[in-house]
């Protein structure tokens, strides 16, 4: 398993559109297991796929409590079929907007259909973190950050500092050869 570099605010590739995991294989296996090391490692409780850099739509996630075992879940190509009327405030951040964290009005509860890691459909009702953290990585594949979500005066106020960080940030190292 490979610990993968995150891609951070305001790279363009965040707000690009995933395209859908047509066959469960190898590869997607792999990338799922990288992921989930990424996510344990950064820490969070959800990854996009394009989060690494992959625009495909897959996501890990694992909001199981630190004195509960590790609960790490993957969904491919998922959908929401259901949203309640009823919702709730979380505060939320990113991995890819880091130490920046405010709160968001969603959904308390929706149903989940998507394709697991063993290439069989499953349906999941969430409510709670779980809910909140689908909805937040759901948005991630279709190019939607929880920024989004706030004031257009909040939000360009975190965009102004995370453009400033990335100059004064040195470029990644290119590997050679
Ligand atoms: O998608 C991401 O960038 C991951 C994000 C998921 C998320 C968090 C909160 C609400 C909705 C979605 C994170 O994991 S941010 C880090 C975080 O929440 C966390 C970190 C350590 C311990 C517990 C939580
Ligand atoms: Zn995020």
């Amino acid at each position: 398993m490979t610990i993968r570099p995150l891609i951070i605010l305001p790279d363009p590739v965040l707000r690009q559109v995933s395209r859908p995991v047509e066959r469960v294989d190898d590869a997607v296996r792999k990338l799922a297991d990288d992921m989930l090391e990424t996510m344990y490692d950064a820490p969070g409780i959800g990854l996009a796929a394009i989060q690494v850099g992959e625009p495909i739509r897959m996501l890990v996630l694992d909001v199981a409590d630190k004195d509960e075992a590790k609960n790490p879940q993957v969904f491919i190509n998922p959908e929401i079929l259901t949203r309640s009327q009823e919702t709730n405030v979380h505060e939320e951040g990113c991995l890819s907007i880091p130490d920046y964290y405010a709160e968001v009005e969603r959904p308390a509860g929706v149903t989940v259909k998507a394709i697991g890691l063993d290439g069989k459909e499953k349906v999941v009702e969430a409510d709670g973190i779980l809910a909140t953290c689908l909805q937040h990585e759901i948005d991630h594949l279709n190019g939607v950050l929880f920024i989004d979500y706030l004031s257009k005066l909040k939000r360009d106020m975190v965009v102004r500092r995370f453009r400033k960080l990335a100059k004064d940030r040195p470029p990644p190292a290119r590997m050679v050869g």
